[in-house]
């Protein structure tokens, strides 16, 4: 059954791949499932419809047969765990690759998040020139870490998993920060992500949707 998936129809990141149906969609590359995307505007996100599907009005959401997904985390552990390629066979091995799934969400990603509500939104305020290098050194402070785990590592727990996809997923979001650049190995290691055929697929998939959306 080909899953369907939900996008913005006008994206805000005018096709960077930053919105988090990037995740997903790159997922589903990677098992090679092919998938039907629905394209909802940001007032059909708060209808009864789209919240039947995503209690938050969010996007990205999943639907396949009777079941209906929300988080594109949980969505990646779905897609991972259904098919072969994203999560090891051994079970200690595919317990650790879902850890840093967990790690990528809940330990890097929030500061990465703070960040982007101060420079998107705080900006003006008078406490912000104060309050920025605290939020960036957070998170400079969990990129050190990863960093030293990852070493020269070309993934951080032996083969490609949907923990490295989620990571990836995530340093994107830093991308023209700068901050990255500190930690060569990191640059590296989202650059390896981001040359992997299935995330360019996933890539321009998205990415078409702007390019129309923009001629139409
Ligand atoms: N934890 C959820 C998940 O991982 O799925 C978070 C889902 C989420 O934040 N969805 C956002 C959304 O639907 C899109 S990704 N927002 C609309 C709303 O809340 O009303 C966040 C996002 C938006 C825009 C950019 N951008 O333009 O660069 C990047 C990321």
């Amino acid at each position: 059954m080909t899953p369907t998936i939900t996008a913005f129809e006008r994206s805000p990141d005018r096709g960077r791949g930053q919105v988090r149906d990037m995740r997903v969609r790159w997922a589903l590359e990677e098992v090679d499932q092919p998938y039907d995307v629905r394209l909802v505007s940001f007032s059909e996100m708060k209808k009864p419809a789209h919240r039947a599907l995503h209690p938050f009005g969010q996007i990205p959401t999943y639907e396949e047969g009777d079941l209906a997904l929300f988080e594109s985390g949980a969505i990646v552990f779905h897609i991972a765990e259904r098919h072969g390629g994203l999560l090891p066979d051994d079970a200690n091995a595919r317990a650790r690759a879902i850890t840093w799934m967990f790690a990528a969400v809940s330990t890097l990603e929030p500061p990465i998040l703070e960040r982007e509500t101060a420079v998107l939104l705080e900006r003006d305020e008078t406490w912000h020139e104060k309050r920025l290098p605290r939020v960036e050194d957070r998170i400079r402070k969990r990129l050190a870490d990863l960093s030293a785990h990852l070493g020269d590592a070309d993934w951080l727990d032996g083969a490609f998993s949907a923990g490295d996809l989620m990571m990836v997923g995530v340093l994107r979001r830093l991308n023209g920060s700068g901050i990255l650049d500190e930690y060569p190995n990191l640059s590296t290691y989202l650059a390896r992500g981001e040359a992997r055929p299935a995330f360019k697929r996933a890539f321009d998939a998205q990415l078409a949707v702007f390019t129309a959306a923009s001629t139409s």
